[in-house]
């Protein structure tokens, strides 16, 4: 992250409200002087000078989040005894709400005193109840909970087994965070973690998860082994193992593993520091950041912890000014390759798009700046490998280069657009580009795409050529994109080869869908030739892929629609012979559930028999095509298990469902009566901003955002309680490829393994725009009230029930984890966020259109 990106991080902290339950402590210390022996008993005798009173355990956390800006509400039972009056003044003096502050006189307020002489602890006297909360005190705080949950954006818990946390109270609280979508974020304690299931995130150290999984942990496989067991055990979206001076671990439950080294500065103090963390951790994960992106702040912030003495508390201008060192230091911006590959690689495990180029930069002027400015703008950061004097010497003469290696790299670094630099000695920087594996070469447009070294490497598994490079010199970098790394595994290498070229062509029915335009983009951008069929229709139909679509007069088009019905046989035959496509996906279909009730016949006819009409085209034209079928969750239907996975039975509930049923079975049937080449991908519900605005995520997002602008007045849906597995379509279309380039077919589920209620949904996307949802009333007659101003904004309208409802669908991805190396990338937060997002923008231009 960049200095202005932790900046906007940090103003938005003003409005976040964090809720922190746990066990309240006060820490007293009591410094003095020793020079003399008891004569009571043989004791040292300390004679106090100071005393200090700070706020210990889930208190620490609260101080922490406090320096950091946010509001804090505080859940926990204390004493009724002077250390509690003490407690809450302290709490009191920071503005922290105590509304879930309860008392129980049978319990002692937890205090550790601390006896300090000549710099060393003397004596700890501990005062505390560590049994649970009483049965009237669990209730209270489950009450709390209840009531006040949803208006928090985070919750911190902060276990030090004093007895707040019993296990009811932990579960009820994972459970709503999961229903409400706030997340729930942990500092476990003992040896049963079992009660945290469900929980969003756990900050472990290296001990604690080496102790709660039993793997001893002595490398970095075995780490990655005990994160992976809790990470299952415990159905938790990520694990962060704190690793002392070795840094930080993030484990997501979906992406890669993201190892964070510690921020280089002496250590004076590591008390609390674990408290620093998982406050700007919650922090960063309430403001939207990526639980990556978040962790990352939060190292930063433990770097500077750790560098104090006495303070236990971080500040958000501590925090930026560390990050604005970081960048600002051209020093430490130059690295040798070891180092920088390791650095990038753990970039790229972060999502982070890398631009690299190269050159001598000897006499740098404004052409070379304004280059590599834009080729910064190309990804998020630059790397710049440069040529050392002997290497510049033997491609340009002797007399050069003018200025030498190490004041060319210092003068490079100091750019703001450079974030590192590295030298090497060969001709050609391939070496480098074979290590550090760039998403993106930038490369100056005087340059022949063809001669670009490096291209194969990023291109490698079919990356995207660039387009013909002008002969004027320019400052304009040409770009080389680099597909996203194929897994290991049964992903085959020898993809038959395409007569006549050798580039892959693709054919794909429901190419003007949501799914068809990302597969599109997809697979264009893996070097494929794309054919689509499109219906003909009396309006437009192609405005989701319009922003790809080239005149097919020009040259080196690769996307190519073709007119075609999956009624009509005769059109998909033809379109066989002519195209004699490498891959087919099936995705055209009458999609709505709710629709199929009104049109059973016609939707039997496209999303059943469209499926063997293709099948049985691809046998008659005697084509060797891999097939790929858009099956459904909705298989599922009345589900006989959860979550649902490719053995769980069918039950469909609706004639879309039927149809898709049969189109599953026939897809099955041709790959083992014929041999073929056929896959059914089982997807769960996946949404984006293309989504269908009937269905019901995108019906949701749109009419909050008119809403929001006045456009619309309210929404009415159908069934609140319908859960659905919901994952991002721009995730799913890269499992379908990934089947498709399998040894063998076979089926497989693609799903997040995370399940909502619509009435979720759409409580998160009315409070993106600030509108938070109260529910009044029940049945057809509930109400969603803006809790505001009182206006109803949702009501229900029976019309949008079904006959016969899907109630739950959730589903277990692991085959397609395992076997093609999917995941998905997108969080249900993100999805939310992308898609509310998106439709203000477009209510917004709808408001300017109406002036
Ligand atoms: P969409 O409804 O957005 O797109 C359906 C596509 O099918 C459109 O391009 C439509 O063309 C085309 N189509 C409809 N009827 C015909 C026909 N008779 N002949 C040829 N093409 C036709 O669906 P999605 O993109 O969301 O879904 C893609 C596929 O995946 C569908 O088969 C769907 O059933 C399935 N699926 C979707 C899931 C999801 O959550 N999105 C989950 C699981 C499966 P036009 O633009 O002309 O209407
Ligand atoms: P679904 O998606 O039926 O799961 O099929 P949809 O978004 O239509 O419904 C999801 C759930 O929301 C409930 N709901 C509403 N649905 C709509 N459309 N409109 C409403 O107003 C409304 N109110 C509540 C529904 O009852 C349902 O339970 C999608 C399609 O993309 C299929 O093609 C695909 O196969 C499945 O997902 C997996």
């Amino acid at each position: 992250m960049e200095r202005r990106e932790v900046e906007s991080f940090f103003e938005r902290a003003s409005s976040v409200r964090a809720l922190v339950i746990g066990d309240l402590m006060l820490d007293e210390y009591l410094w003095g002087k020793t020079d003399r022996i008891s004569p009571e008993a043989p004791v040292q005798v300390v004679e106090v000078n100071r005393e200090d009173l700070r706020l210990g355990g889930a208190g620490n956390v609260v101080n922490n989040l406090v320096a950091l800006g946010c509001k804090v509400s505080v859940c926990s039972v204390v004493g009724d005894d002077d250390n509690a009056n003490l407690l809450r003044g302290a709490f009191e003096e920071k503005g922290v709400d105590l509304e879930g502050l309860f008392h129980d006189p049978e319990r002692k307020t937890s205090k550790k005193t601390r006896v300090i002489a000549a710099n060393q602890q003397i004596v700890r006297i501990d005062r505390e109840t560590r049994a649970h909360i009483c049965d009237d005190c669990q209730q209270k705080v489950l009450g709390y909970l209840y009531a006040r949950l949803g208006d928090f954006d985070v919750v911190v818990v902060s276990d030090y087994l004093k007895g707040v946390l019993t296990p009811a109270v932990l579960e009820a609280l994972c459970q709503a965070g999961r229903t409400l979508g706030i997340p729930v974020v942990v500092d476990p304690k003992g040896n049963d973690y079992g009660k945290y299931r469900g929980a969003t995130l756990l900050t472990p150290n290296r001990k604690e998860a080496e102790i709660a999984s039993g793997i001893a942990i002595a490398d970095v496989a075995a780490l990655q082994q005990a994160a992976d067991k809790l990470l299952s055990e415990l159905a938790l979206d990520a694990l962060l193992i704190t690793r002392s001076e070795a840094g930080m671990s993030l484990f997501p439950s979906a992406g890669a593993a993201v190892h964070i080294p510690t921020v280089a500065r002496e250590v004076y103090d590591v008390t609390g520091a674990g408290d620093t963390v998982i406050a700007v951790l919650s922090l960063g994960l309430a403001c939207g950041l990526s639980m990556a992106d978040a962790a990352w702040v939060a190292n930063v912030a433990a770097g500077i912890a750790v560098g104090k003495l006495g303070t236990s508390t971080v500040s958000p201008q501590e925090i930026v000014v560390e990050v604005g060192h970081g960048l600002k230091d051209s020093d430490s911006k130059i690295k040798n390759l070891d180092v920088l590959t390791h650095i990038i690689a753990q970039e790229r495990a972060r999502g982070k798009k890398v631009v690299f180029t190269n050159g001598c930069f000897d006499l740098l002027h404004v052409g070379h700046v304004k280059y590599l400015q834009k080729a910064r703008e190309l990804g998020d950061l630059l790397v710049v490998g440069l040529n050392t004097d002997a290497s510049v010497k033997r491609l340009k003469g002797e007399t050069r280069p003018l200025i030498e290696e190490s004041e060319r790299a210092h003068i490079l670094a100091a750019l703001d657009c450079i974030d590192y630099v590295v030298l090497f000695d060969e001709d050609t920087p391939l070496t480098l580009i074979e290590a550090l594996v760039p998403t993106v070469l930038a490369k100056g447009a005087d340059y022949k795409i063809e001669d670009v070294v490096g291209r194969e490497v990023v291109e490698a598994g079919g990356g995207r050529a660039p387009p013909a490079a002008s002969s004027t010199r320019s400052s304009t970098p040409t770009e080389v994109v680099a597909p996203k790394p194929l897994p290991a595994g049964p992903i085959s290498a020898s993809y038959p080869s395409i007569p006549g070229g050798t580039m892959k062509k693709a054919f794909i029915t429901g190419i003007t869908g949501q799914d068809g335009s990302y597969l599109a983009e997809l697979l264009l951008d893996k070097g494929y030739q794309v054919h689509g069929m499109i219906r003909r229709s009396s309006s437009f139909n192609t405005g989701r892929i319009n922003h790809i679509y080239r005149d097919p007069h020009e040259a080196e088009t690769r996307l190519l629609l073709h007119y075609g019905d999956l009624n009509d046989a005769s059109s998909i035959n033809r379109l066989l012979r002519e195209v004699r496509p490498d891959e087919i996906y099936n995705l055209g279909a009458q999609s709505h559930v709710r629709v199929s009730y009104d049109v059973p016949e016609y939707t039997g006819e496209v999303d059943a028999l469209g499926a063997v009409r293709i099948l049985e085209g691809i046998r008659e034209t005697g084509l060797n095509t891999r097939f790929y079928q858009a099956s459904s969750s909705e298989l599922y239907g009345k589900v006989l298990e959860t979550p649902q996975r490719e053995t769980t039975p069918f039950y469909p509930r609706s004639p879309y469902a039927c149809a898709k049923a049969y189109a599953f079975y026939i897809t099955k049937n041709y790959r083992e009566s014929y041999g073929m080449f056929a896959c059914n991908g089982i997807l769960f519900n996946h949404e984006s901003p293309r989504r269908g605005e009937t269905f019901v995520t995108r019906k949701i997002t749109r009419a909050a955002a008119r809403i929001r602008l006045g456009l619309q007045e309210r929404l009415y849906l159908g069934n609140l309680e319908a859960k659905r597995d919901w994952g991002f379509a721009g995730d799913y279309v890269e499992g379908m490829w990934r089947m498709l380039q399998c040894d063998q077919p076979d089926d497989f589920v693609i799903a997040t393994g995370e399940t909502h209620s619509v009435r979720e949904f759409a409580e998160l996307v009315f409070s993106r725009h600030d509108l938070e949802l109260a529910w009044q009333g029940a049945g057809v007659d509930e109400k969603g009230v803006e809790r505001r101003s009182g206006k109803v904004l949702i009501e229900i309208d029976p019309r949008y029930f079904r006959p016969a409802e899907v109630d739950l669908l959730l589903g277990d991805s692991g085959k397609a984890r395992r076997e093609l190396g999917w995941r998905p990338e997108t969080s249900f937060r993100e999805l939310v966020a992308m898609m509310a997002d998106a439709d203000l923008k477009i209510a917004q231009k709808e408001l300017r259109a109406n002036g």
